[in-house]
């Protein structure tokens, strides 16, 4: 019996994945959508509140109902009394406020009733607001400010100040409502918030989503008080210090033992952000591992060993949960909002457009694209437009060439600020079925290029974290690779090795990328 239970508290549904350890494989997934079971009760459009002027919430008590009613179907399907540890994922950024009575009424949960009816007294704030809000412009200038600057704040934390971020949030709350504020016995970030409720008292926020927070010594992995100071007053008491993703916190509570039929000494760790979780189920646990989700945006996520920023804050760096190593977030938005934009253009589908890219040849003959279809994250274009240099727009098939070879050397360009040599890709998203777009990306980062399918890494990273921390807790040693290897393993026969006689090609057309970005951009 070694099952572990993952759960992913996110935007807009609240998922479980449970492993068995034992055998390698995943016994069980679950979802429950906010808007299929609570849009009525709470208001939420995908799980959602937008209280205008760029003000995304969410309520709290809808995340404990999901939970309940979660936890309701796994117990019916009698998979709960073997789980030997709980973990969980967050989405990241958002902030939860409790008063005083949280901590006793959490302490003290009835089985009789429901876990929202019991808490509706606790928050000093009704409602949450989330990573989608962008209502927190001024806070952000007026934190980096207050801490010496951007890059003071960069440097410190491993993040500029982010409106989505949990410090502008908090801020925010200070100055528009002081007596809520002050009401505030304990701020929780949505990870902290559900790990609460399962351990029955107030669980700390663990390193990696604490690093989304601007909050945090990214270094240290504890509050920086400089930070604390920016944001809001009296805001180191309403913290629990920072706790290492690894620590087992304590059992569940009595009242999931009486409800759904955990065993007993069941124990909870502390839940993570959702990012910093998909790193792990993603098994992202050795420095130069590297992950690409070719999605809507193409999305970069790196171990790498050191703490280091770019320094124009390209990208969100964030505290590995594996306790160690330290990832990399890069959204880059014309993923395949670009791929679509050259495939409609020149009315083409995809067979059309992998034809056209296996047409052409590597370095394209120097013609190059720079894809800003959309205005873009990284590099920061703030108005779409496309650039083409020695490229013909009548040409179709260069111009497919064109895309994908800015897409690969961009994702090399903007991660070379990590200082970690890319050892494997892993690619997943709806793109990554095209070989000949991997085969692109291969050549020109010069490794392998393996796919892979994780259908909840969030989820799935919760439930190896809960496994790695139980495991370390009860024998004293637990080995990461071995934790998550069963687990995520590339598709077989996927591997797509770089072709060694286009390296020089890369290598300088990097150079002339770089160049033309460098003209366009300043
Ligand atoms: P998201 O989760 O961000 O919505 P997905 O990972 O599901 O996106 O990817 C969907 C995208 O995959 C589609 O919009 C499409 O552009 C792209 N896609 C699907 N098949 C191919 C293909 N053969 N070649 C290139 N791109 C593809
Ligand atoms: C990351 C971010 C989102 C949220 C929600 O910085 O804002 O990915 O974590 O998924």
């Amino acid at each position: 019996m070694s099952k572990y239970l993952g759960l992913d508290s996110s935007t807009q549904s609240l998922s479980a994945t449970i492993i068995d350890t034992d055998t390698g494989s995943i016994v069980a997934e679950d979802s429950v959508n906010y808007d299929a079971h609570f849009a009525e009760t709470y208001g939420v459009d995908n799980g959602v509140l937008n209280l205008g002027g760029g003000q995304m919430h969410s309520p709290p008590l809808m995340w404990a109902d999901a939970l309940d009613l979660l936890l309701t179907g796994l117990r019916d399907r009698g998979l709960l009394g073997q789980v030997r540890a709980v973990a969980g994922s967050g989405q990241q950024h958002g902030t939860v406020y409790l008063n005083e009575t949280a901590a006793p009424v959490l302490g003290s949960l009835q089985a009789s009733a429901s876990l929202s009816e019991q808490l509706k007294g606790c928050f000093s704030r009704a409602t949450a607001p989330i990573w989608m809000d962008t209502s927190t412009g001024a806070q952000c200038g007026q934190i980096e400010e207050g801490v010496g600057g951007r890059d003071a704040l960069l440097r410190l934390t491993g993040n500029t100040a982010f409106e989505r971020f949990s410090g502008p949030q908090i801020r925010k709350f200070w100055q528009d409502d002081p007596e809520g504020y002050e009401r505030t016995a304990c701020v929780c970030l949505v990870s902290s918030f559900v790990a609460s409720l399962l351990a029955g008292r107030l669980v700390p926020v663990d390193a990696g989503d604490a690093s989304g927070t601007n909050l945090m010594d990214i270094r240290a992995r504890q509050w920086a008080p400089a930070a604390l100071e920016a944001t809001a007053p009296g805001l180191a008491s309403r913290l629990l210090p920072v706790a290492a993703s690894h620590q087992v916190v304590g059992p569940i509570s009595p009242y999931f033992v009486a409800k759904y039929g955990f065993a007993a000494d069941c124990q909870i760790l502390p839940f993570s952000g959702d990012n910093p979780c998909s790193l792990i189920g993603m098994g992202l646990v050795t420095p130069g591992q590297v992950a690409l989700s070719l999605g809507t945006s193409d999305t970069l996520f790196a171990c790498m060993a050191e703490a280091r920023t770019s320094a124009t804050g390209e990208g969100a760096l964030f505290a590995s949960p594996d306790g160690a190593n330290y990832m990399a977030l890069i959204c880059f938005l014309n993923g395949s909002l670009a791929r679509e934009a050259v495939r409609d253009q020149y009315g083409l589908d995809w067979d059309g457009f992998s034809a056209a890219l296996a047409g052409t040849t590597p370095g394209n003959g120097g013609g190059l694209m720079l894809p800003y279809f959309d205005a873009e994250i990284v590099p920061r274009v703030e108005r779409a437009g496309a650039v083409r240099h020695q490229l013909d727009e009548s040409d179709a098939a260069a111009n497919v060439r064109a895309v994908i070879e800015a897409q690969a050397l961009s994702s090399r360009l903007h991660s070379e600020w990590m200082g970690v040599p890319i050892q494997s890709l892993s690619v997943t998203g709806g793109a990554s079925a095209n070989s000949g777009i991997l085969q692109v990306f291969a050549d020109v980062h010069g490794c392998p290029v393996q796919r892979f399918q994780t259908p909840n890494a969030a989820a799935l990273g919760a439930a190896l974290r809960a496994c790695h921390g139980e495991t370390l807790a009860r024998a004293g040693s637990a080995d990461w690779q071995q934790t998550v290897e069963p687990f995520t393993r590339p598709e077989s026969g996927s591997t797509i090795e770089p072709d060694a006689s286009h390296a020089g090609t890369y290598e300088a057309l990097l150079e002339e990328y770089r160049q033309l970005e460098i003209r366009h951009l300043g």
